[in-house]
């Protein structure tokens, strides 16, 4: 390898990384690629597709969903100061240690987000979070590991696209690493990335429309008023329906992602999950400079009850955030 190149394992040690985390870091990465392996040939090895059973949100699993936790599993199971694994596709929390100490990490991952766009070959990407098990872990009350999101130590998630890309943060910022087939390495890619204060590009899901909260629907009516409306400005709509490939997209160029509670998700209090969706992705957007939202309270501000639990999600640009938080404080 030349020598301007940083791999991941030499970023992590310039950086002063505690060894634990590097070791569990290390790990993921390894996932990631098992997991970008099977996706590469899912087609042709006949793992696309339903897998024939619901998860705990009552979602169809894909066989790639069931494929990506067992990844995630086996490699972070190695590490010795790994004392729980909390995943999307499985309900109960998954105890590593009998007796975990305080220092011990829990990892929340989602091993496969966005997969309705396997079958169609579009991204896809693994989000996590970690925490430290903490002082105030209660043996006898499992859920106390439930941390809110802004004791997360770090977070991060890898996109499954045209590159395999990992995007870090360990509370000094965001760190983007692109997977080099060659040296089988992550090579830093993306230094110090950071999410502009001012967009004009946004991402939610418009079919949702009729259900839709006041002040989400003024927000979206205003964009797309563009210039002769309010805003007095042209914004540009995206949507992947793949929150890592979205919020990847706006690490690198800016923007704003929406996935509100509405109608028809209000009953489970929203559709994406606080843990392995909503708090690692706010972490990393809040590194960059950015902020994330429920629209009433900052999303690593909001009390974890259950390891499932669904949360609104309003993320990206700062000033685009702000908007959106007045409208919803004069909605109320
Ligand atoms: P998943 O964890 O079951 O894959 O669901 C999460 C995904 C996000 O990646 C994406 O932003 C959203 O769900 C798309 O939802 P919709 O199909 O309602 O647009
Ligand atoms: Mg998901």
């Amino acid at each position: 390898m030349s020598k301007q190149l940083v791999s991941f394992n030499e970023f992590l040690v310039a950086n002063k990384t505690s060894a634990s985390l590097v070791q569990l870091l290390e790990q993921i990465t390894l996932a990631s690629i098992a997991i970008s392996d099977h996706l590469k040939v899912g087609a042709i090895n006949d793992i696309l597709g339903s897998a024939g059973s619901d998860n705990i949100q009552g979602e169809v699993q894909k066989k790639l969903d069931i494929i990506a936790n067992d990844e995630f599993v086996k490699y972070c199971s190695t590490v010795p100061n790994v004392a729980a694994l909390v995943s999307e596709e499985v309900e109960e929390i998954y105890w590593l240690k009998d007796d975990p100490q305080s220092e011990d990490l829990i990892v929340y991952f989602d091993p496969l987000d966005g997969s309705s766009n396997l079958d169609v070959n579009l991204s896809v990407g693994s989000i996590f979070s970690i925490s430290k098990i903490g002082d105030d872990f209660d043996k006898s009350n499992e859920l106390s590991i439930l941390h809110v999101g802004n004791k997360q130590i770090c977070a991060g998630y890898t996109v499954y696209g045209p590159s395999t890309s990992l995007v870090v943060t360990t509370g000094n910022g965001v760190d983007g690493f692109t997977y080099d087939e060659k040296s089988k390495q992550f090579i830093l890619s993306h230094k110090q990335m950071t999410v502009p204060n001012e967009t004009g590009e946004y991402a939610i899901n418009t079919s949702y429309y009729q259900f839709w909260d006041t002040p989400i629907k003024r927000y979206v009516d205003e964009c797309v008023a563009g210039v002769n409306g309010p805003r007095g400005k042209k914004y540009n709509m995206r949507w992947t329906a793949s929150m890592v490939a979205d919020v990847h997209r706006i690490l690198v160029r800016g923007g704003v992602f929406m996935y509100p509670k509405d109608a028809n998700n209000q009953k489970a209090g929203g559709k994406l999950r606080l843990m392995y969706e909503a708090n690692p992705m706010s972490y990393l957007i809040e590194q960059a400079g950015g902020a994330a939202s429920t629209g009433y309270e900052r999303i690593m501000d909001v009390t974890p009850t259950s390891p499932h639990q669904r949360v609104a999600v309003l993320l990206g640009s700062k000033a685009e955030i702000e908007v959106l938080n007045q409208y919803h404080k004069e909605a109320e």
